[in-house]
């Protein structure tokens, strides 16, 4: 059986890799979680990140290993809160970084933002990382209850409800995390194929 580590130690973004990934690789791949250490994301891109997580559970299990990192940038912040997403607020739960966000953008006209995933696959023959993003605009107020993080108060260009609203399969197809692991989804496969 191929494997694929699956760096992550949030279960919400295993599910939706396992749901959007698992569709995008041949037969026969198998992705499995991570029991390995979380390394410091010392980095100062998504792209960094990516791969320092992925890098550390290839070094932890000696097998192919993917990672994602991920966030929203909020234009009217400048571009924060960025690859510090997970740790924007001091609590650093979902629902305490959903509330920071919400305050900080009371008023504010402007309410793009993009949700941005990197994922990194390193391998014995090298690493590769790539990059997605998902336009849309920050809401007034919380809507939904799937999925995690920001889900709740981000609104897909093109959609009226949130992320939120959307149900796992509408998200594993569209989603940042989507688009990134469709980018990622052929070196897997032509790594498989070569070993
Ligand atoms: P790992 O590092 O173990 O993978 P993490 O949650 O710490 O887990 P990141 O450092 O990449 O991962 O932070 C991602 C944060 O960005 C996540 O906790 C959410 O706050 C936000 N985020 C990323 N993707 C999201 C999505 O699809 N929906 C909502 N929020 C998301």
């Amino acid at each position: 059986m191929s494997t694929v580590v699956v760096a992550t130690h949030n279960a919400h973004k295993l599910g939706e890799i396992s749901l959007s990934l698992g569709a995008m690789l041949g037969p026969g791949i198998e992705l499995i979680a991570t029991d390995g250490p979380e390394p410091d994301e010392t980095g100062t891109t998504f792209e960094e990140n990516a791969l320092i997580k992925a890098r550390e559970a290839f070094r932890h299990t000696g097998r192919p290993s993917l990672a994602d990192d991920s966030g929203i940038c909020v234009d009217a912040l400048d571009g924060a809160p960025g690859i510090r997403s997970s740790r924007f607020s001091e609590e650093g739960t979902d629902a305490a970084n959903v509330a920071l966000l919400l305050d900080k953008m009371k008023g504010v006209k402007e309410r793009t933002a993009t949700f941005v995933c990197a994922v990194a696959f390193v391998t014995k023959d090298g690493e590769r990382v790539v990059r997605a993003e998902w336009p849309g605009v920050i809401r007034a107020a919380a809507k939904g209850k799937a999925g995690f993080g920001y889900d709740p108060i981000f609104s897909p260009d093109g959609m009226t409800g949130t992320a939120a609203e959307l149900s796992s399969l509408e998200k594993a197809a569209f989603s940042h995390r989507a688009r990134a692991l469709g980018l990622i989804a052929p070196a897997i496969n032509r790594y498989f194929q070569r070993s």
